[in-house]
């Protein structure tokens, strides 16, 4: 299981870099905090594969401080991995990210499939400060690198009748050992209306502190849509389908009395099975730190609530 040395996929001492050498002494002592005998081969190999992405800095973000990396990347929901939430680090070494296609398709007028390398090049990157709210009432605050998806839309110019966008992840047991559960009907998919995927603030996000996302956390792309319950924001994303009607989203399928199609973040309207009222920001929680109070949107209320005029939010959750 856990308790082994080395395998053959990870890289040789000799390749692994100063940085992911000394963060490899903190993975140990985080292992260690955790009762683990060594270092999951998913962490040690994340460690090496870093890389940098150049980003210019986002008059959108958040000056809240960001939540450490390390909590970041080992506290994540990707139930393609696994549904504890060290799982995906733990595990999703075994995703291949290279080579990678995103087709794009539906209600456009140049449906076409884009190389990941090539979509990465598509609009100057830029680092966006967000807050991330999930639905189980922790938060976090993450510098993603992206650009705004609507650079994305215009290029593929969608028709008078696209008026919905669904994003589907990749669905591989073989790189994915969670897909052979049936929690969910894979893949996982989500959707947005297309005013909110066109939305500034929605972003299709390449990377996190300044380098290359993490396995765990959705690499080579995936969505974030900030003032959204985090389950809205698709990882590894394969596909992306301009519709004109509303798509299926996967934990609407899964759960529709306790998941609706908008999910905005909505300190109003609870969960069936808790309060959404307030959250417990992770990695500054001691034990006497009280919990925040949730905001409308997540604090996006003046950048998002005009898309919503009108609409019955204790209906539309
Ligand atoms: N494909 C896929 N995307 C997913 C999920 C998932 O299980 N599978 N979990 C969602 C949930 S519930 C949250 S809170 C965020 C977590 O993103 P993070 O691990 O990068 O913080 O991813 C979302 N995207
Ligand atoms: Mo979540």
């Amino acid at each position: 299981m856990l308790i082994r040395i080395r395998d053959r996929s990870e890289p040789a001492p000799s390749e692994i870099t100063p940085r992911a050498l000394f963060e490899n002494r903190r993975l140990l002592m985080k292992a260690a905090a955790m009762g683990l005998a060594t270092v999951p081969a998913g962490w040690l190999h994340a460690a090496a594969e870093r890389r940098k992405l150049q980003a210019r800095p986002s008059t959108l973000s958040t000056l809240e401080k960001p939540t450490p990396y390390e909590d970041v990347t080992t506290y994540n929901n990707f139930y393609e991995f696994g549904t504890d939430k060290a799982d995906p680090a733990r595990n999703a070494h075994t995703l291949r990210t290279r080579p990678w296609h995103v087709v794009v398709d539906g209600e456009v007028a140049k449906p076409r499939s884009f190389d990941i390398e090539e979509l990465l090049k598509l609009a100057p990157l830029e680092e966006r400060v967000y807050r991330l709210r999930c639905v189980e009432g922790w938060s976090m605050v993450i510098p993603w690198v992206g650009y705004s998806f609507s650079e994305l839309i215009r290029r593929v110019e969608p028709t008078g009748n696209a008026k919905f966008v669904q994003f589907v992840t990749l669905a591989d047991a073989s790189q994915m050992p969670g897909v052979r559960s049936t929690i969910i009907d894979w893949p996982y998919v989500e959707g947005l209306r297309i005013d909110e995927a066109n939305h500034p603030l929605t972003l299709l996000t390449f990377g996190l502190y300044g380098e290359v996302l993490p396995n765990q956390n959705g690499a080579p792309v995936r969505m974030v849509i900030p003032w959204k319950y985090g389950f809205k924001s698709g990882k590894s994303l394969v596909r992306i389908t301009f519709t004109e009607q509303q798509p299926a989203t996967s934990w609407n399928l899964t759960l529709p009395q306790e998941y609706g199609f908008y999910s905005n973040v909505n300190p109003d309207v609870d969960h069936p099975r808790w309060s959404q009222a307030s959250e417990r920001r992770i990695g500054e929680d001691g034990f006497l730190k009280r919990k925040r109070r949730t905001l409308m949107f997540n604090g996006y209320a003046n950048q998002v609530q005009s898309l919503y005029a009108g609409m019955d939010l204790r209906k539309h959750f």
